[in-house]
């Protein structure tokens, strides 16, 4: 097994891209704000090299394991992504695979079968801490950024030869959402001052920083406000009000008229809590035997949790300040298990 480490650079990713015909860009299931921006900035900086060479830009396109995003009509257009489907990508036949935003067998399930007879094609660019260094065969794994947009900006510019302020618009707004979303707009630890130059060099770019503030984070359906509230007021507080535990149950979810997977997020209210260190968002997934997805935080300081170890220890992953897994079992037990693991990091 491959470890997960980088073993190329923005300059040889780049030319190993530009000797490619036909290109799939994937990337995790349920893709957020830096998976799209991501995969979107890569298919626009490629298709913009393959115009100049006179190509076809179709054979060029972002595929979505499990579906795009609702929100995905906001940044995209129609032509520059699919539904990812192991047939379609055979048909295909890509001779280059960018896989952005993961490098994890459990978030890549529906292309399995497709990426795991190609890991000679598949290039990974990615910022977590963890992944399955086999699915390619060359790896751009930046931990220090807060966002894979950011290594996504430095590969579109080193494409087109220019400095990131100069990226056309378009390519600029994408790899802008990634880094506003991954960082919760600029409010969450991982924040640095790359991450500011970046940004920065992309709103003088032409981002409209408004319109996809309100793209983003204006969009709710008023059931996410009253669903809130329920797990809002059904808040426990664990180890000295330093943990707190939310449950998002299917009842509450159908009736304030959402969808299941669209609940995330709910956490940050609890984070505003002086005295919680840690928050445990759980949520019924209706799937039988019981699953239960879980989403951790912690807060920065000299004993931070370290959320991504707990979430291993459960079959997850994720970041040390932002962790996730689903775990078999009723909600009620994992909480209990979480919780006691989580209050011995504390003790
Ligand atoms: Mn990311």
């Amino acid at each position: 097994m491959a470890e997960w480490t980088t073993n190329t650079d923005v300059e040889q990713l780049v030319a190993w891209l530009l000797e490619g015909q036909r290109f799939a860009v994937l990337t995790h299931t349920k893709p957020d704000g830096d998976a799209v921006g991501s995969t979107i900035a890569m298919v626009r900086a490629l298709r913009v090299i393959c115009e100049r060479k006179g190509g076809d830009p179709s054979q060029i396109k972002a595929y979505y394991a499990g579906g795009p995003p609702r929100w995905i009509a906001d940044v995209a257009f129609e032509d520059e992504y699919v539904t990812a489907n192991v047939n379609e990508l055979e048909a295909l036949d890509p001779d280059r695979i960018l896989i952005t935003d993961t490098g994890a067998w459990t978030q890549l399930r529906e292309v399995a079968p497709f990426i795991e007879e190609r890991a000679d094609r598949i290039a990974i660019v990615d910022h977590h801490l963890t992944g399955d260094g086999e699915i390619g065969a060359k790896r751009l794994i930046v931990t220090t950024d807060a966002a894979v947009c950011q290594s996504a900006a430095r590969l579109c510019a080193h494409m087109l030869a220019c400095g990131p302020e100069e990226l056309p618009s378009e390519i600029a707004e994408a790899l802008y959402l990634g880094i506003a979303t991954d960082t919760g707009w600029f409010r969450h630890s991982n924040v640095n001052p790359a991450v500011m130059r970046d940004a920065g060099a992309l709103l003088a770019a032409g981002v409209d920083h408004s319109r996809l503030y309100q793209l983003t984070e204006q969009q709710d359906p008023a059931g996410r406000i009253l669903l809130m509230g329920r797990v809002l007021a059904g808040m426990q507080l664990h180890s000295r009000d330093r943990i707190a535990v939310l449950q998002v149950h299917m009842k509450d979810i159908y009736e304030v008229g959402l969808e299941p997977g669209h609940t995330s997020g709910l956490g940050d209210r609890a984070m505003g809590i002086a005295s919680v260190q840690v928050c445990v968002t759980l949520t019924e997934t209706g799937e039988t035997p019981a699953l239960t997805k879980v989403s951790m935080r912690s807060k920065e300081g000299p004993n931070a949790v370290d959320v991504a170890q707990i979430a291993r220890s459960v079959g997850g992953g994720g970041h040390a300040r932002a962790a996730g897994a689903r775990v078999t079992g009723e909600i009620e037990e994992v909480a209990a298990a979480l919780v006691r693991a989580i209050g011995e990091e504390l003790a």
